[in-house]
């Protein structure tokens, strides 16, 4: 038999089509899907647009941990409809207030050896336990529901070696942070991230967590590690023994690509505003002063994280001028913080106790005030996401967050034992835990969608166009995240469930005239396109930044290059996401510019390697390329995986 690494043997044994050769389309089985609240509400009408009765894979849950602040009746009426689409459509429900998707699932479901598909970014966290998880759009997750397989670009697979054990103050967060200093937010594009080496045995099941949901920020398809002793640990602690298989790559194994970190030789470090691939050691910005700091997400949601932070602050009392909030990451890991006498040192010290949640992280409430830094242990910090327009979000380990806490200044967590005689607090891990499983309700029975006054139905879309003669709206620089495209944030998240509204954000942090330019737009032309550097997209699984610009009348966009996940949903939504042939064009073109292309749709259909657009007025030609799959040929034609479904 073939020697294979984790990914390959998760991989081969869901393959259902394609070859498993970098670049391919296969197609993946997959046994689990994932949806939140915030994605999750498309992904219900979506099933409604299908006509869909009940869905197929081994295990599905709805869960609602982002939308969370109820400032008026929308929020709450979602997940009333997702409640009752949860129970019409077969998922299990996990309640609000149950705890963060990644993290329940992960307590409650994952399982080695299983594909996991879900309609938020960072699904690769159930890599943790030896899954494959992919995060991907709403639409992707919908079909996967229906029993569809999930497509995908094969990934080559990178090998990052362990070795050594991470000094005292040093946690898993550094290492995905020092990852992100190698490869920014770019370098895993492409890549599933295999994690192996003697290293390993020092990192827990929730150790692993954190650096495979934040794999996601390098721009990788997944992250995987085995599934080991630590892995039967983990479930056995969970009461799910039964759950686990030993997953380790076969002796003699091979990886396209080679990395190593030494863990003994990380320092703390720290992301810069505004993005996660902005690495710098905690050392070098360390005295600038803070006004807030965050602990939780699904970036640090271990017990030991919020119990290393209250041995930190442990009877002191923080600095006024500082906000520490605490976010807990699931109800089961609030009760365990009340087992072990964890919460009253963090309630004691000041610290404001939230409900289990994403909360800032999306922006949902917490956000900075003007020109303050914020540091939080969370996995993303693009500009504006926290809420504040011109914020300074920082994102760091829960040491050095807890730290910066006590100091109200960022602090190297090794300076304490010198600056407040606080030595290194020793985790070990409980022999038990206490398990929650109260506010997860089973899928049975059946019921009518129930859709409160802000819920709309999805809209219709046309085929593509033959010919197009439109203007470039838009022009933007490289790593637009979709945070830019289409914000987060408790004003506009409500809308999520309403296309017609939530369009009206549309670029809205980067341009805030965008909607009103693109409905005067609609007068004149049959529609726009907008231009973009290199990784366009990158960030959030969320279709809305591709649908809502559709909706507006988005065609085509032209990038240097693309991420993943948005690359993916610009073809879901029938928009065609091409690049430029050479990347110099990118600056003979100006928003303003209008751009004809003829013969569209034989292009397409023909997989031309080039099509040309010409620059209307100086008659410029821009060579475009586009590297769809024949599947994708028949989707965009149609206007999209909606169009393409029903016909079908
Ligand atoms: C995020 O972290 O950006 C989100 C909010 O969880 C998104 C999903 C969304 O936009 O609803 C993600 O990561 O996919």
């Amino acid at each position: 038999m073939k020697v294979q690494n984790v990914s390959e043997k998760l991989i081969s044994t869901h393959l259902i089509s394609g070859e498993m050769k970098p670049g391919n389309e296969i197609g993946l089985k997959i046994d689990q899907v994932l949806l939140q609240d915030a994605t999750g509400t498309l992904v219900m009408l979506e099933l409604e647009a299908f006509n869909l009765n009940k869905i197929k894979p081994e295990i599905a849950v709805q869960y609602v941990d982002h939308n969370l602040l109820q400032t008026d009746f929308k929020n709450m009426d979602d997940h009333i409809f997702l409640q009752s689409a949860a129970k019409r459509f077969g998922y299990w429900f996990s309640r609000s207030g149950n705890g963060i998707s990644h993290v329940v699932h992960m307590e409650r479901f994952g399982r080695p050896g299983k594909t996991l598909l879900g309609s938020d970014s960072h699904t690769p966290a159930g890599g943790s336990i030896g899954m494959l998880a992919i995060g991907t759009g709403g639409l992707d997750v919908a079909l996967a529901s229906a029993g569809e397989p999930y497509f995908v670009k094969m990934p080559k697979i990178m090998g990052v070696k362990l070795t050594g054990k991470l000094p005292n103050w040093v946690s898993a967060k550094d290492i995905v942070l020092e990852m992100l200093r190698r490869y920014d937010v770019t370098g895993g594009r492409g890549y599933i991230l295999e994690y192996y080496g003697p290293g390993l045995k020092y990192l827990s099941a929730w150790d692993r967590h954190v650096i495979a949901n934040m794999g996601t920020e390098l721009g990788a398809t997944t992250s995987v590690f085995p599934s080991d002793e630590i892995t039967l640990d983990f479930l056995r602690k969970e009461g799910r023994e039964d759950h686990w298989i030993k997953l380790e790559a076969d002796e003699g194994a091979s990886y396209d690509y080679y990395e190593e970190i030494n863990l003994s030789e990380l320092v703390p470090l720290i992301a810069l505003p505004s993005s996660p691939g902005k690495i710098m050691k905690v050392s070098e910005v360390s005295g600038l002063n803070v006004g807030q700091v965050v602990i939780g997400s699904s970036a640090n949601p271990g017990l030991r994280d919020f119990w290393i932070a209250s041995q930190i602050v442990k009877g002191k009392v923080i600095p006024a001028h500082i906000s520490f909030d605490v976010n807990p990451s699931s109800r089961e890991v609030l009760e365990n913080l009340m087992e072990m006498r964890a919460l009253g040192p963090l309630i004691a010290s000041g610290a404001r106790l939230h409900q289990s949640g994403c909360m800032g992280c999306i922006g949902m409430g917490q956000a900075p005030a003007t020109n303050t830094i914020s540091l939080r242990t969370m996995p993303r910090n693009f500009p504006g996401r926290s809420g504040t327009l011109d914020d300074q979000v920082y994102l760091c380990s829960p040491e050095t967050a807890a730290a910066t806490a006590l100091t109200g200044k960022i602090t190297d967590p090794r300076e304490l034992e010198t600056l407040m005689n606080i030595s290194y607090p020793k985790w070990e891990e409980p022999a038990k835990i206490k398990i929650n499983k109260d506010m997860l309700i089973a899928p049975n029975g059946s019921s009518e969608l129930i859709k409160g006054p802000n819920i709309k139905t999805l809209p219709k879309f046309e085929e593509l166009a033959d010919e197009l003669e439109i203007p470039i709206l838009l022009k933007m620089k490289d790593n637009i995240s979709t945070d830019g495209i289409l914000k987060a944030g408790s004003d506009v998240l409500p809308l999520r469930s309403n296309i017609p509204e939530i369009s009206k954000y549309t670029y809205y942090a980067i341009d805030p005239s965008f909607y009103d330019r693109a409905i005067q737009n609609q007068k004149n032309y049959e529609g726009f396109c907008i231009i973009a550097g290199e990784n366009y997209a990158q960030g959030s699984s969320r279709e809305h930044a591709a649908l809502s610009p559709k909706y507006l009348g988005q065609k085509f966009a032209i990038a240097k290059s693309y991420a993943r996940i948005g690359w993916q949903n610009l073809i879901n939504f029938g928009i065609v996401p091409f690049e430029f042939k050479n990347a110099a064009d990118w600056d003979k073109l100006e928003q303003g510019d209008v751009l004809r292309i003829k013969g569209l749709r034989a292009a397409i259909k023909n997989r031309d390697s080039v099509i040309t657009a010409t620059l209307v007025g100086k008659e410029i030609g821009i060579p475009l390329t586009f590297n769809i799959s024949e599947r994708q040929v028949d989707i965009i034609l149609k206007g999209g995986v909606i169009n393409y479904v029903k016909l079908k």
